[in-house]
């Protein structure tokens, strides 16, 4: 079996962060480590604190579980500040870590900010960092607006965001459509090398889509581990969050869960139905 980590905050209300990347893996049928960046007080409608893990103890967490354990991808998500994505940076280098999935992760799906330090100089780390330690990155189009500063109104400006963003030492580009005004499809691009793909799917009317981010950039993590190319992990990645969306439900007053196994509930059951017939 795959192996793959997490580098992500916790976010106890159980939809987005490490949790959410976890419930991905297992649905995916990978083996899931985790590493915890910071731990967040929060529920369905706000982040209510953020405590970051001291990055002496990321670095332990890191070193104790790939001195023992071979993985086969990583992604990291919430990093929290400047001194834990230098860490985890230098950690994966060291380690030759390979199929490093960032998800730049920088403000929850309730609108809430998720650093525990000024925005400008975590940006900064970002761009001349993490980004360029990362086979793919994965930000949504609040995310690529500000790590380019360029407004983006469509799937043309996406692909200007992507060739921008390539410009800081990374091959593989995906911007997630899912924040372009509600539309008929959701529409994900990928820069990779020199070539565009579009990913197409039709759109979910939901609420219930906390930790969609997250899920996606674990899915696309397990696609790598399982040696699939990145344009084929991209495809593969937004088909699980798209059934997971299908699947959310509402927990909470606030913005609800994707329901990473509810396909494989649904076929479970249909099966045990079978067997009573
Ligand atoms: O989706 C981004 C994200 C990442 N990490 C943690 C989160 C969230 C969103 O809520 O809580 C811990």
């Amino acid at each position: 079996m795959k192996k793959v980590m997490t580098i992500a905050g916790s976010d106890p209300s159980g939809g987005a962060g490490l949790q959410a990347d976890l419930k991905t893996f297992a649905a995916m049928k990978v083996y899931g480590l985790s590493v915890v960046t910071a731990v967040t007080a929060q529920n369905t409608t706000a982040v209510t604190g953020i405590h970051a893990v001291p990055p002496e103890f990321v670095a332990k967490q890191i070193d104790t579980v790939l001195a023992d354990i071979i993985v086969d991808a990583v992604k990291t998500g919430m990093l929290a500040n400047v001194k834990n994505i230098e860490t985890v940076c230098e950690r994966l280098r060291d380690f030759s870590v390979p199929n490093i999935v960032v998800d730049p992760v920088m403000v929850a799906t309730s609108g809430d900010l998720l650093m525990s330090e000024h925005t400008d100089r975590v940006l900064w780390a970002f761009r001349n960092i993490l980004i360029p330690a990362a086979k793919v990155i994965t930000p949504n189009i609040p995310e690529a607006e500000i790590l380019t500063g360029r407004e983006i109104r469509n799937v043309d400006d996406m692909k200007a965001a992507a060739l921008n963003l390539q410009n800081l030492g990374i091959s593989n580009v995906v911007i997630k459509g899912g924040h372009l005004e509600r539309q008929k499809e959701a529409v994900d691009i990928l820069l990779a090398g020199n070539d565009f793909y579009e990913y197409r799917d039709t759109w979910i009317a939901t609420k219930n889509t906390h930790g969609t981010g997250c899920t996606f950039s674990a899915a696309l993590a397990v696609g790598l581990a399982q040696g699939l190319r990145v344009n084929e992990a991209v495809g593969r990645a937004k088909k699980f969050v798209h059934n997971a969306l299908q699947y959310g439900f509402a927990v909470g007053r606030g913005r609800g869960p994707a329901n990473h196994f509810g396909e494989i509930y649904r076929l479970l059951d249909d099966r045990a139905e079978e067997g009573e017939k």
